[in-house]
């Protein structure tokens, strides 16, 4: 598996404009769960490794445009990557990509002829933005980058808090494409005293949420400018997934999901930060150098989650094995720098006591996956324990211990891996 994404010869997926409409034709017809029942179909187990980590696998088609899935909720669907998926490709493929909703009632279709991105606010001109205006007006651009929900991981968060309990799987990589947001707010042209943007879609919303709560995001204008966020149309090369945010998505480069806006309608200007409950109330982390308090602490000033974390993974080998002592044994995996790119990958054979430099596959930015790869030999029978830890740009490092706050966020503790040797 390591040779599909360790050699430099990989490329990226390219996206291809005439996709995007023949897939628009796809979606306006039928509902997207009509016909889709979950009881109709055999379910395979997986006990992802936590307490109550008993989850059902689900078969290709059992949700539309999704292959195999681990079913973490079925509506709104919370949908986990399996982890053999980050073992074959360093770009998760669109059907595979794990999906988070909040809301019951999101849209189960969207009419590409009607759909508009409208600017309003703080500008000199609104603006009312087709897609094939959004296709065809602006200049293409294309990042590499993680979408990781802030609550990916959970399920190892201790002690356990409430929210989705995924295991790593809440995470994908792909290659967006489509428009940087400065380019919008350039037509529109921003007027003086704008500070922030907010960044609505097209569901409503709904319980268990307060009556008002629509999927509202905001940002810095600062950061929205910055070039590097944009609005995707395309994922991988082909179409974004109705349930990954069809047909147009925010990509916040660097920062966690939450801010990435599925199916996004309307970004107004405004001359102060959100109010509303996305902001105020959910995805609040606390005001400490590591966005980490100790358990039950009180009194603890909270803020908007926003950067990642540096996060490195073993994909092989799998977790148990069992290798022939005195041979050589290669272990790699994928890593990520999180708000800045990666700048090394650490591999520890003995519990981390001592570290060696990984190798490091193909760059793809610094906010793609990037894979690492490492050898040591086994030298006596007996168990071994592996450890792995990314280090990014800014000196940052991932902890020993998973550090905690309420929302489970953020969690990005050194993988530990146990390996026999016979
Ligand atoms: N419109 C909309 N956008 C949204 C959300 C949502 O509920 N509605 N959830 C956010 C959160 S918390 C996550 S983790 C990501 C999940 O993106 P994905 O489903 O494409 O993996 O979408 C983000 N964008
Ligand atoms: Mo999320």
């Amino acid at each position: 598996m390591w040779e599909d994404f360790s050699t430099d010869d990989v490329t990226a997926p390219q996206w291809g404009r005439r996709e995007f409409l023949k897939m628009s034709a796809l979606l306006g017809a039928a509902g997207l769960f009509a016909g889709h029942s979950l009881s109709a179909r055999a379910a395979a187990m997986i006990d992802l490794p936590f307490v109550n980590g008993e989850r059902k696998i689900i078969p290709a088609g059992t949700f539309p445009q999704k292959g195999e899935m681990i079913l973490q909720r079925v509506r709104p669907p919370l949908l986990e990557t399996p982890w053999s998926v980050f073992d074959r490709h360093i770009f998760t493929p669109n059907d595979q990509f794990y999906v988070r909703w909040h809301m019951p009632d999101f849209p189960d279709h969207v009419d590409v002829k009607t759909y508009r991105i409208r600017v309003t606010g703080l500008v000199k001109k609104p603006l009312e933005i087709s897609l094939e205006e959004l296709l065809h007006d602006f200049p293409l651009r294309e990042m590499a980058a993680v979408n990781q929900c802030s609550g990916n991981s959970r399920g190892f968060v201790n002690p356990r808090v409430n929210g989705a309990q995924w295991a790593n799987g809440a995470m994908g990589n792909a290659v967006w494409a489509g428009v940087a947001l400065r380019e919008l707010l350039q037509r529109a042209g921003v007027k003086k005293g704008a500070t922030h943007l907010a960044f609505r879609s097209l569901e409503k919303g709904m319980a268990p949420f307060p009556a008002d709560t629509r999927f509202e995001k905001v940002l810095d204008l600062e950061h929205g400018n910055d070039g590097e966020v944009m609005l995707a149309y395309a994922m991988n090369g082909a179409t974004m997934p109705l349930l990954n945010g069809f047909p147009v998505r925010l990509v916040v480069p660097g920062w966690y999901s939450t801010y990435w806006v599925k199916m996004l309608t309307e970004i107004e200007v405004m001359d102060h930060p959100g109010t509303g409950f996305w902001m105020t109330k959910a995805y609040l982390i606390p005001d400490t150098p590591t966005g980490y308090m100790t358990p039950g602490e009180k009194g603890v000033k909270m803020v908007p989650i926003n950067r990642m974390k540096p996060r490195s993974f073993f994909t092989e080998p799998g977790s148990g094995a069992r290798v022939a002592k005195g041979h050589p044994v290669q272990v790699g995996g994928i890593a990520m720098g999180g708000s800045t790119a990666l700048e090394r990958v650490l591999f520890s054979a003995d519990g981390g006591a001592h570290w060696q430099k990984a190798s490091l596959g193909h760059d793809y930015g610094p906010y793609s996956f990037r894979a690492w790869q490492a050898s040591f030999t086994p030298e006596k029978a007996g168990t071994y324990t592996l450890m792995v830890k990314a280090v990014n740009r800014q000196g940052e490092e991932q902890p020993l211990q998973g550090g905690w706050n309420p929302g489970g966020f953020m969690y990005n503790a050194i993988e530990h891996l146990p390996l026999q040797a016979v």
